[in-house]
C-alpha cells in the first residue's frame, strides 16, 4: 500500500480569556509551554509549540484572550490574536463549555468569519460538565453562529479529545514535508519561557491587583557544567504593588522565587540558582519600548506585532 502523504501546517489557537487555550497548546505538545492561571489575560503573546506525528506536524500557536482593548497595552495583545491569524492553515477556536454563548462570543465568532481559513470548534473543559445535552445545545448554538468544520467537545486539562482534535487538524493541513526537525518543539528562547514560568508563580501567589501590573524579563542566564544561574527582575508599577511582591520580611518573594526555581529546574532538568529583583517602573503598560523588550520575538532577532 502506498504510504499516506506527509502533511504539515500551521493551526492557531484562539478563544476568550480564561478559555484554557494555553492549557491545550501544552497538552497538545505535551510540554508545557505556555503558562496557565485562573486569571483571565494571562497570556500576553503569542508562541508556538510543534507536535510531530508520524504522518503530519502542526504548528500551534497560543494567543491572548480575545478582549476589548482600550489602551496600548491590550491592544497590543489584540494585534498579537489578529496576526496569529494570517499565513496559518486552520483555525481552533476554543469555548469554556461550563459557559454560555453571548454577545462577547458572537462578537469573538465574527473573528473566525474574517478568517479564510477552515475553524475547528473546541468545547473545552468537559470534565468539569455534567449534563452532556448542554454539549449537544452548545454545539447548536455555535452551528447557527457559523459553519464549523468540526466540533469536537475534549478536556484539555484531563487530556482527553486531544487525538480527535489533531485528527481534525490534520484533514485540512497542505501536503508537504514537516517544517521542523522532529525533535524541536518550539521557537521560545529559554529566558522568555523562563520570565513567563515566574510571572505565573507571582500571579498565583500573590492577589489583589497586582497581576496585570507585573512584567519579569530575565537579565542574565549563565550555564555551567553543575547548574544554571539565572537572574530576573519582576517590574511593578507602583510602590504598594512592590511591598505586596516582596512581602513582610522578604517572605513573598522567597516564596516566588523558591516556586519558580522547582518549575524551571523541572522544566530545564538542571539545577538552577535564581536571584530575584523588584522595580517600580511606572506605566510600563503604555511603553512601546519596554513591550518590546518584553517581546520574546525581539529576544531571538525577530520582528515584533507591535
Ligand atoms: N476543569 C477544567 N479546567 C480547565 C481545562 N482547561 C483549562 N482549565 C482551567 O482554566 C483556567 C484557564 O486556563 P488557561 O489555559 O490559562 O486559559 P487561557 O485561555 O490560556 O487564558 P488567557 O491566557 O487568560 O486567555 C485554568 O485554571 C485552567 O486550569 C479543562 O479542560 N477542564
Ligand atoms: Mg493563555
Amino acid at each position: 500500500m502506498p504510504k499516506k502523504k506527509y502533511r504539515a501546517g500551521t493551526a492557531s489557537i484562539i478563544g476568550l480569556p480564561n478559555a484554557g487555550k494555553s492549557t491545550l497548546l501544552n497538552a497538545l505538545v505535551g510540554e508545557k509551554l505556555a503558562i496557565v492561571t485562573a486569571k483571565a489575560q494571562t497570556t500576553r503573546t503569542s508562541l508556538n509549540g510543534v507536535w510531530t506525528g508520524a504522518e503530519a506536524q502542526i504548528v500551534f500557536v497560543d494567543t491572548p484572550g480575545i478582549h476589548k482593548s482600550d489602551n496600548v497595552f491590550n491592544q497590543r495583545m489584540m494585534r498579537t490574536v489578529r496576526s496569529a491569524m494570517e499565513s496559518i492553515d486552520v483555525l481552533v477556536y476554543v469555548f469554556d463549555a461550563t459557559r454560555f454563548v453571548n454577545d462577547e462570543v458572537k462578537q469573538a465568532i465574527d473573528l473566525v468569519k474574517k478568517a479564510e481559513v477552515p475553524a475547528i470548534l473546541v468545547l473545552n473543559k468537559i470534565d468539569a460538565v455534567k449534563e452532556k445535552e448542554k454539549l449537544l445545545a452548545l454545539i447548536e448554538a455555535f452551528r447557527e453562529l457559523h459553519g464549523f468544520a468540526a466540533y469536537i467537545p475534549l478536556s484539555a486539562k484531563k487530556g482527553e479529545g486531544l487525538d480527535e482534535l489533531r485528527a481534525a487538524i490534520v484533514e485540512h493541513l497542505p501536503n508537504g514535508p514537516a517544517i521542523y526537525p522532529e525533535d524541536h518543539i518550539t521557537e521560545v528562547p529559554s529566558r522568555y519561557l523562563a520570565a513567563e514560568m515566574i510571572r505565573e508563580r507571582i500571579l498565583i501567589l500573590a492577589r489583589q491587583e497586582v497581576p496585570h501590573s507585573v512584567a519579569v524579563l530575565v537579565d542574565t542566564w549563565e550555564e555551567t557544567s553543575k547548574l544554571t544561574r539565572i537572574s530576573a527582575t519582576i517590574y511593578v508599577e507602583r510602590p504598594g504593588q512592590k511591598s505586596i511582591i516582596v512581602g513582610s520580611g522578604g517572605a513573598m518573594i522567597k516564596a516566588i522565587g523558591t516556586s519558580a526555581r522547582l518549575q524551571l529546574e523541572k522544566f530545564f532538568q538542571t539545577k538552577i540558582f535564581l536571584e530575584l529583583f523588584v522595580k517600580v517602573k511606572p506605566d510600563w503598560r503604555s511603553q512601546p519600548e519596554f513591550l518590546n523588550e518584553l517581546d520574546w520575538r525581539k529576544m531571538v532577532g525577530g520582528e515584533s506585532d507591535a
